[in-house]
């Protein structure tokens, strides 16, 4: 046994080593994200960058009915993403140790939307989960899933919330698995065939009903094991107000008795399902309890359903209506939710009031989306055309100063409802903006459909041959895998095969770029415009460019100061002093596009 200081996420990944786990599969998703290359570190794990979450799952569960321990990584949206086989994967149950890492971003922190995938890992997929509350918790709740996979042969999932992962702290770690199992597929059609297909032994029952049975009853068993975790504990104080603390909630709520300053009756809990005699032992003899949990009241639904089930009359808060029902939790809300409860109080938002300084994103200095998108601008400022977005570092093109894109749900939304658009009568040009990871994420099956469909849009691929956003990892666009190099997959040539009009533009040209998507836009049809360039940040420190860096300077003999550099451009090494444009040295990348956006030839 020895103590090493990790990260949330390097510490998944040493338990799933431990563990055993010989394939990982995933796609990059903040918080999550760091947990497949780490366990790529490990010699005897395979890992793989899948296209897309529903695809590393199905890699991992193959691995698991294999034979192999296996793990696949996600953060929620992924999870969203993978809905579909979980909801299969399920009733099959699985053979060699299965692990769902679903990192959950209370706050939105760095996602499109704020979720809870408790709610449907365990209310909709009925699978069991656990919800660590510390960097420690996750790590020895890591090794724990896998086994205890093995023994229900459900899949066990991991909820991390940001927090957990991004956390460090010490961590009490073993011995690396030495185990190694032959490779062996042992066909099993009456469990991994999932069809509605006459099961004789039931009485003609049909499989899925069959399987969905088999899950139900699997419930009882999981609740037993969930009564003896390690995980889930009581600790006891006098007072009739107890404090249910749930995954990182437990962490809040102990830093908020410390402050308080008295020892508080406090249960932890950390799995699903609830070990329901320890919570009813708990709640027996108080009056209130407060659930503190991330971000649906999950686990207070559930302590509800429980009381009423044993007639118990309790006050139950939580996220339902008592705490805010959005947002994270932190120790400042928890010791003022707990103060309040105990002095029979409703909670004050302490949020209320708070004064937040206006931010915006944008883009490297340097980077190509920026021409991309003043190019793209410039060609709907003129038609009147509407931009449907997507995800990734492009999507800054969102907000100010830039304005462009007019929606951005999930990965892949763009083409589906840039071609929807026009379905719907909109008589001006449609244009897609998606980045090339989101192409193959998603992207592809939509350009499918907008082509079968007869679609009259302009797809604009922003291809920088990596998954910028979130940290460079490769896609089947790249020049590489996780682990070795491979033929990249040309998403112009994809799209051609598929029918559709395809061009070409170097995004740090802005002139060819906006007359190449003028040309696009004039085509009848589905366009596709691959705009190429590297990203910047990515192959920039390896001296790959794009564009030959030179040095821009503003002629402030020419300049008017009319701001539009600054105001509708955005790149951040331009600011206005003087009632002049100023370049910053250290900042300016030498990109110049800039130069093309001064209509007055100032930017030289
Ligand atoms: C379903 C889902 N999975 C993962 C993410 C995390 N994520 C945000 S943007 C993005 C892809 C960005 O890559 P790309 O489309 O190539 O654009 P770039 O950032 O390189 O410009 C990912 C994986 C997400 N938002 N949703
Ligand atoms: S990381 Fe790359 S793609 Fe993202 S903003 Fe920076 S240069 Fe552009
Ligand atoms: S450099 Fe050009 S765009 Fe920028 S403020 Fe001066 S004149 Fe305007
Ligand atoms: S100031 Fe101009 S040349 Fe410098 S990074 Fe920005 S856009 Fe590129």
């Amino acid at each position: 046994m020895q103590k090493e200081f990790m990260l949330g996420n390097e510490a998944i990944a040493r338990g799933a080593a431990e563990a055993g786990v010989r394939v990982v599969a995933g796609y990059p998703g903040t918080p999550a994200t760091e947990i497949v290359d780490l366990c790529g570190s490990y010699p005897e794990v395979y890992a793989e960058w899948s296209a897309n979450e529903k695809h590393a799952f199905e890699v991992a569960t193959a691995a698991s009915l294999t034979n192999q321990r296996a793990m696949a990584v996600m953060k929620h949206n992924g999870t969203n993403a993978a809905t579909d086989f979980l909801m299969h994967v399920n009733f099959t149950g699985v053979r060699a140790g299965l692990v769902l890492i679903t990192a959950d971003d209370p706050g939105g922190l760095s996602s499109q939307c704020e979720e809870d995938t408790r709610i449907l890992v365990h209310n909709y997929a009925h699978l069991p989960m656990f919800d660590p509350s510390s960097v420690q918790e996750a790590y020895a709740m890591t090794r724990a899933a896998f086994e205890l996979s093995e023994k229900t042969e459900l899949v066990f999932a991991l909820r991390p919330v940001m927090r957990i992962n991004h956390a460090g702290g010490l961590v009490e770690t073993g011995e690396l698995a030495a185990q190694s199992r032959p490779a062996e597929f042992v066909i099993d059609r009456k469990r991994f065939v999932m069809s509605a297909v006459v099961e004789k032994e039931s009485g003609g029952e049909l499989r899925p009903k069959m399987r969905h049975r088999w899950l139900n009853a699997k419930q009882a068993e999981l609740k037993a094991l969930m009564e003896e975790s390690p995980f889930n504990h009581v600790e006891k104080a006098p007072g009739e107000t107890g404090f249910i603390g749930c995954g990182i909630g437990y962490a809040f709520l102990k830093e908020a008795e410390r402050i308080h300053g008295a020892k508080l009756p406090i249960l932890k809990l950390s799995t699903l399902p609830l070990p329901e005699g320890k919570v009813l032992d708990f709640v027996r003899g108080l009056k209130r309890v407060v659930v503190f949990e991330e971000v649906e009241p999950v686990v207070e639904n559930l302590l509800k359903q429980l009381c009423f089930e044993h007639k118990i009359v309790l006050e139950v808060l939580g996220r339902s209506g008592y705490l805010p029902k959005e947002g994270e939790l932190s120790a400042n809300l928890v010791l003022t939710a707990v103060e309040a409860a105990l002095a029979g109080r409703p909670y004050p938002d302490p949020a209320a009031g708070k004064y937040v300084p206006a931010r915006t994103r944008t883009q490297c200095s340097g980077c190509s989306h920026r021409g991309l998108l003043v190019a793209l601008k410039e060609v709907v400022g003129k038609n009147g055309g509407v931009v449907t977005g997507d995800i990734g570092c492009h999507d800054a093109g969102t907000f100010e100063p830039m304005n462009l894109q007019a929606t951005i749900y999930c990965m892949g939304s763009s083409i589906p409802m840039a071609y929807g658009i026009k379905k719907a009568g909109f008589a001006k040009p449609v244009y897609a903006l998606i980045g090339d990871s989101t192409f193959f994420h998603n992207g592809l099956t939509g350009l499918a459909s907008a082509i079968y469909n007869g679609g009259d849009i302009t797809v604009v691929v922003a291809y920088n041959s990596t998954t910028a956003m979130t940290g460079f990892q490769p896609h089947p666009g790249s020049a590489n895998n996780l682990n070795q190099p491979v033929a990249p997959i040309d998403p112009g040539a994809v799209a051609a095969a598929m029918g559709a009009k395809v061009f070409r533009c170097n995004p740090y040209n802005v002139e060819e770029t906006a007359k190449v998507i003028s040309e696009a836009t004039a085509e009848q049809g589905v366009k596709v415009v691959v705009a190429e360039a590297l990203c910047y940040l990515k192959f920039g420190r390896e001296g790959r460019l794009s564009f030959t860096p030179r040095t821009v300077k503003v002629d402030e003999a020419v300049c008017n100061g009319c701001g539009l550099c600054v105001r509708t451009f955005g790149c951040p090494a331009i600011t206005l002093a003087d009632g002049k444009a100023v370049i910053e040295p250290s900042a300016c990348n030498g990109c110049a596009v800039c130069v093309s956006v001064c209509k007055r030839g100032a930017m030289k």
